[in-house]
């Protein structure tokens, strides 16, 4: 490598360049440090997530030449990279990351570093599964035609026993939830096994099944070591269970992959925790837009995307945008985001969920629509009487939007949707 500036601007940073439609694009917002040029932030982006590093070297080969990403477009602070796909291995999310999102994070030369969105080119979708069921199969396996789905995390997240958690989720179940999910730190501790409350809250499950004739979904979380994941997750579909979670941060893509490739007949919801450790800086890590893409890459059914009025921070611009992304086989370039055509990788499904209650159900309606599973922990298991009124309110409340009535008009006939939002108000829209 000719190690001039003039030799790396040369080669990484490429203003005429027209990505071709095997290249992956990267959308990086990079700060250079004190004295560094963009135009030399750009190129070390570039050279050191592909084929560079600080110095020329002995062992630089003609033919590596064409595998080096080249920074094409530079726009105030918005860096277009793009990357032949002969860089990756097929079917290989690790190796992406260990590229695009691996060492240019800790750089000198850049002050701050954000990765800010990803385009694959379909010979790379190609090579992954994908949602196995995405929003069209949920739909028929839950036989819910068009509302939202309504879900609910039992609550304490950790500390019930068995037998009180199945209780717990018959109670959300009967009360009017679709989907009852494990919260995202339980998994096999000493209070509560794994293989105990699999058993008692799939009883639970066929139970409320029969008495409302309405599917219910348990959502276990299988998130562990993985060849303990990939047992717990085939106990899961030998005792009749349709659903598994994974926190995908924590448990890592490899992971997600593993538990997608074994192919089970059930859906996988993936939960996010520890993503804002690296999503939340404006300046610093990579939004959230690559983590849903990597997760519908791999596979994940139902993804949390925030809320934009919950606990946890989002706008709900953003959220709308994540949306977009996930379910949508084709998403247009804006300012901060690239287009993307999914081709042959199905829908995920948006799941909103963070310090939700009922009174939150005509927002969150207006701007995410019908496809989108609106979950609710302490806003059903802290109503005041409880987790089986909890859930109906939560039901009346996506009733009262489809019914086209105000909620606060619907709480006045529906008693339980009035003490809800009695107790933590309701949001104009
Ligand atoms: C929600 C939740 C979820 C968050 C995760 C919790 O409970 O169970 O884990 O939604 O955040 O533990 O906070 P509440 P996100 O409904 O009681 O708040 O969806 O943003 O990834
Ligand atoms: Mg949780």
């Amino acid at each position: 490598m000719n190690r001039t500036k003039e030799g790396i601007y040369k080669r990484f940073v490429t203003p005429n360049y027209k990505p071709t439609s095997n290249d992956l694009i990267c959308l990086f917002r990079i700060e250079p440090a004190k004295g560094v040029s963009m135009k030399e932030a750009a190129a070390n982006t570039a050279l050191e997530s592909s084929v560079g590093t600080w110095t020329k070297l002995e062992t630089d080969r003609k033919y590596v030449e064409k595998l080096g990403a080249k920074a094409f477009s530079i726009k105030g602070n918005m860096v277009k990279i793009a990357y032949p796909s002969e860089l990756f291995e097929g079917g290989n999310i690790p190796n992406v990351l260990s590229s695009i999102a691996g060492n240019i994070f800790g750089m000198k030369v850049a002050k701050n570093i954000r990765l800010e969105d990803i385009s694959f080119p379909k010979k790379m979708l190609k090579t992954y599964k994908g949602p196995k069921y995405g929003v069209e199969g949920l739909r028929k396996m839950m036989k819910i035609k068009e509302r939202p789905f309504v879900g609910t995390i039992v609550k304490p997240k950790l500390g019930l026993k068995t037998k009180h958690h199945a209780l717990v989720a018959y109670d959300a179940w009967a009360g009017g939830c679709d989907l009852v999910k494990d919260d995202e730190n339980l998994s096999s501790q000493n209070f509560n096994k794994f293989e105990g409350r699999l058993a008692k809250t799939l009883e639970m499950a066929d139970r409320a099944e029969s008495e409302t004739g309405e599917k219910k979904a348990y959502l276990i979380n299988v998130t562990a070591e993985t060849m303990t994941m990939l047992k717990r997750a085939q106990l899961v579909q030998d005792m009749g269970g349709k659903y598994v979670m994974i926190d995908i941060v924590t448990a890592g893509f490899a992971a997600v992959q593993t538990l997608r490739n074994a192919n089970f007949k059930m859906a996988i919801h993936g939960h996010r925790a520890m993503h804002a450790a690296f999503t939340r800086s404006p300046k610093h890590g990579m939004d959230m837009m690559v983590l849903a893409d990597f997760a519908r890459l791999a596979g994940i059914d139902t993804l949390h995307i925030g809320t934009g009025i919950g606990k946890l921070e989002g706008k709900i611009e953003e959220i709308e945008a994540l949306q977009e992304e996930i379910e949508q086989k084709v998403v247009y370039e804006t300012k901060h985001h690239l287009a993307q055509n999914w081709a042959n990788i199905n829908s995920s499904m948006a799941v909103s969920s963070g310090g939700l209650h009922p009174g939150h159900v005509p927002f969150l309606m207006k701007h995410l629509g019908h496809d989108v599973v609106l979950q609710f922990g302490g806003g059903i298991h802290g109503h005041p009487k409880g987790t089986f009124e909890g859930a109906m309110a939560a039901r009346q409340a996506v009733n009262s939007v489809i019914n086209g009535v105000p909620i606060e008009e619907y709480a006045i006939f529906h008693p339980q949707l009035k003490k809800a939002i009695d107790l933590w108000g309701y949001a104009k829209v």
